[in-house]
């Protein structure tokens, strides 16, 4: 192991220790430890004779390769994940007993996977989709895990409707079409069929579902969750990650080019940050609401389809995860991580919610196909970081040895051990909710309003977040061959909104919609992007540099964007130093035709002097970035290039002669992320 990944104090990084191995160096063994003498030729009778059955390090090699794969996660197939801690920043005792719940001076190692939903596991990153955000939190209790989304909601309320969904969304069995898309038409007949999905559709159809990086996304736990102190007391709970950087999304045409030009976009973005030593952090943050109020709010908290608008629960903050570590090895801990929303400490338990009842059944389940077998939870990254003893047994792959006679409940041999715990003894016992009822197969009233909350979403969104649902509803539908699917979709959305439907029927070539008016007025400002902090820190700018440029003058903005954490790379007609005298520190590490403009977060023109197809690709930067809406920065020759553009004076275009006053403007309008106040249809 490379000292830098080496966690001082992190739990569960000196357990992975004991299992990871350094190749480099050693001789070359088979599996069974033997030497091998020779690794480019099989064994053969005679140099042109055929292969013989005897060559074991032949037959091992080529099983070991054959097998080399595993069933992909049904969703959630193309993920990326890093290590992380979690620290406490007040004490929550008086809400729950978890253990990695009281104390601020405990930090409790974490795994974070990061995944789209739909995609195959090679599939592009920057898709339209919900993203997984599942946290396994290795506290000395057990493993917990929070396995959430980036969109508070869902698209059912029964998780008997999953496989449903899930095959709606897929491509498209006949062809296996589209790949890591929704635009198609089973998934928008699955929609109109199923209203219920109706407000997960508007945050599927909004930035959201483009994030600018898995850095800067929010996760939330969906569902309602119970808090349980240690006088048995339990409060109805919320969890949501909050992103340190805010949340930031890309724009559609961006996120269509990125797909193509770097298919591996947010998994980079991700890898890179934590080498550089900028650890993505997120807050974690509560929503509680006391067990007395379950019925004062307008929907049932039990329905995932429903989100707690923060302007009526506001989230607490209470603590800071830190994410400081790439994994060693994909297969091993990404790819073998095996995730549970049934993965719990005492302290915190379930709500009725029967989404989340049924995905409590799920997980285990589909890790026995993936994983092989019932010992998935010895795999070094699902290994909790405390002991484990139980008088389970054998099945495929089983690491550890049980020791002993005895592997049964009750017992005398052994004393009756291993014994459950008293809940003093920190055993887990289940809250005991009081239960009366039918046996039915139905859905509660109190389930049924499927639009109040998406016209909420609507009514928060700005102007042009508004402007983005209705391009993503213009383009999904429209990639929707049958009429009567694109018909429903209309009507259904006009019960959200008739502006909205009334667009994107007219974009479709539907009917324009029937139905009156939504008669919700509230808004959130929470949900609205448009309202998240700024900050510049850890973005990306391509710097544009000519021959001859002022290299002194350019280092100088370099680094005054450094000083505030902006990342700076030149991009030119070829790579090394450009013609600019001896300054050390302009180096082009990009072309035109490796770098694009789609894969920075802003541009700069450094000036220095060019030809005419330099000036032809530097114009289409230009153009490019100006339509994605992104801050544009000029100096020296630069600002002609802003001239020929004919977009010098507009919103989040940045020149100047002075470098000073330059770097400190074109900084802010980095932190702005997007300037919407552009001309652009
Ligand atoms: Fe799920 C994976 C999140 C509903 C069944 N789910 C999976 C992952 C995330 C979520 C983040 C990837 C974990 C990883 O990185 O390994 N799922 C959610 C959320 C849901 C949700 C936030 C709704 C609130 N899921 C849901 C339902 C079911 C499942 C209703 C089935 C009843 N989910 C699965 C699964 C997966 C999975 C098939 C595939 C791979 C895995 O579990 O480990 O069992």
């Amino acid at each position: 192991m490379s000292e830098k990944s080496k966690m001082s104090g992190n739990t569960k990084d000196e357990q992975l220790e004991q299992f990871r191995v350094d190749d480099e160096g050693k001789k070359l063994t088979t599996n069974q430890g033997l030497k091998v003498s020779e690794d480019e030729f099989s064994l053969k009778a005679g140099e042109r004779g055929p292969t013989l059955m005897e060559d074991f390090h032949f037959r091992e090699k080529m099983t070991h390769f054959d097998h080399e794969r595993i069933p992909e996660r049904i969703v959630h197939a193309r993920g990326f994940a890093a290590h992380g801690e979690f620290e406490l920043y007040e004490s929550l005792k008086e809400f729950t007993k978890a253990n990695f719940l009281q104390d601020t001076s405990k930090k409790t190692s974490t795994f974070v996977r990061f995944s789209t939903v739909a995609g195959s596991r090679g599939s592009a990153e920057t898709v339209r989709d919900a993203r997984g955000f599942a946290t396994k939190f290795y506290t000395e209790e057990g493993n917990y895990d929070l396995v959430g989304n980036n969109i508070p909601v869902f698209f059912i309320q029964d998780a008997i409707k999953f496989p449903d969904l899930v095959h709606a969304l897929k491509p498209e069995p006949h062809n296996e079409m589209p790949q890591a898309a929704s635009a198609h038409d089973t998934f928008w007949d699955f929609v109109a069929n199923n209203q219920e999905s109706a407000h997960m559709v508007m945050w599927a159809m909004s930035d959201r579902a483009i994030p600018r990086s898995f850095r800067m996304m929010e996760g939330f736990g969906v569902h309602t969750f119970r808090l349980v102190n240690d006088q048995g007391k339990a409060h109805f709970v919320k969890f949501h990650w909050k992103p340190v950087l805010g949340t930031h999304s890309l724009v559609w045409d961006e996120a269509q080019k990125i797909s193509g030009k770097d298919a591996d976009f947010h998994r980079r973005d991700l890898w890179e940050s934590i080498e550089n030593g900028d650890y993505p952090e997120y807050e974690l943050g509560l929503q509680i609401i006391a067990e007395e109020d379950e019925f004062n709010f307008d929907f049932d908290i039990l329905d995932p389809t429903k989100l707690w608008p923060e302007e009526d629960v506001p989230v607490k903050i209470v603590g800071k995860m830190t994410l400081n570590r790439n994994v060693d090895n994909v297969f091993a801990e990404t790819e073998q991580v095996a995730f549970h929303p049934g993965h719990v400490v005492p302290g915190i338990d379930f709500s009725n919610d029967p989404l989340l009842q049924g995905r409590l059944f799920s997980y285990t389940d589909t890790q026995l196909l993936r994983l092989g077998g019932p010992n998935f939870h010895e795999l070094p990254i699902n290994r909790p970081v405390c002991p484990f003893h139980n008088n389970q047994r054998d099945g495929f792959g089983r690491q550890t040895i049980n020791r002993g006679q005895v592997s049964y409940h009750k017992n005398s041999l052994a004393a009756n051990t291993p014994s459950p715990a008293t809940e003093e003894e920190g055993g887990y016992v289940h809250y005991q909710e009081k239960i009366e009822g039918r046996k039915v197969r139905s859905r509660s009233e109190s389930f049924k309003d499927h639009f109040s909350q998406a016209t909420l979403f609507w009514n928060s969104m700005s102007e042009p977040e508004k402007q983005h649902l209705k391009n993503a509803f213009s383009f999904e539908l429209g990639k929707v061959k049958s009429k009567s699917v694109r018909q429903q979709v209309v009507d259904m959305f006009a019960n959200v909104s008739s502006e909205l439907a009334a667009t994107f029927a007219e974009a479709i070539g539907a009917e324009p919609p029937a139905g009156k008016e939504s008669e919700v007025t509230k808004s959130s400002p929470a949900l609205s992007q448009l309202n998240t902090k700024k900050n510049p820190s850890t973005r990306k700018v391509g710097v544009i540099v000519g021959n001859e440029m002022n290299a002194k003058e350019v280092s100088a903005v370099l680094k005054a964007l450094k000083a505030k954490g902006i990342q700076a790379e030149c991009i030119s007609d070829k790579l090394g130093k450009p013609m600019a005298g001896d300054d050390a520190e302009i180096e082009v590490k990009h072309t035109f035709l490796t770098a694009s403009s789609v894969l920075f977060d802003a541009i700069y023109l450094a000036g220095g002097s060019t030809d005419a197809k330099f000036k032809k690709n530097a114009m289409h930067f230009i153009n490019e970035a100006y339509a994605h809406y992104k801050p544009i920065g000029a100096t020296h020759e630069g600002a002609l290039l802003l001239k020929e553009a004919e977009i010098m004076d507009d919103a989040g275009v940045v020149s100047s002669d002075d470098m000073n006053d330059f770097a400190e403007r074109f900084a802010d309008a980095i932190a702005a992320h997007r300037h919407w106040d552009r001309k652009i249809m």
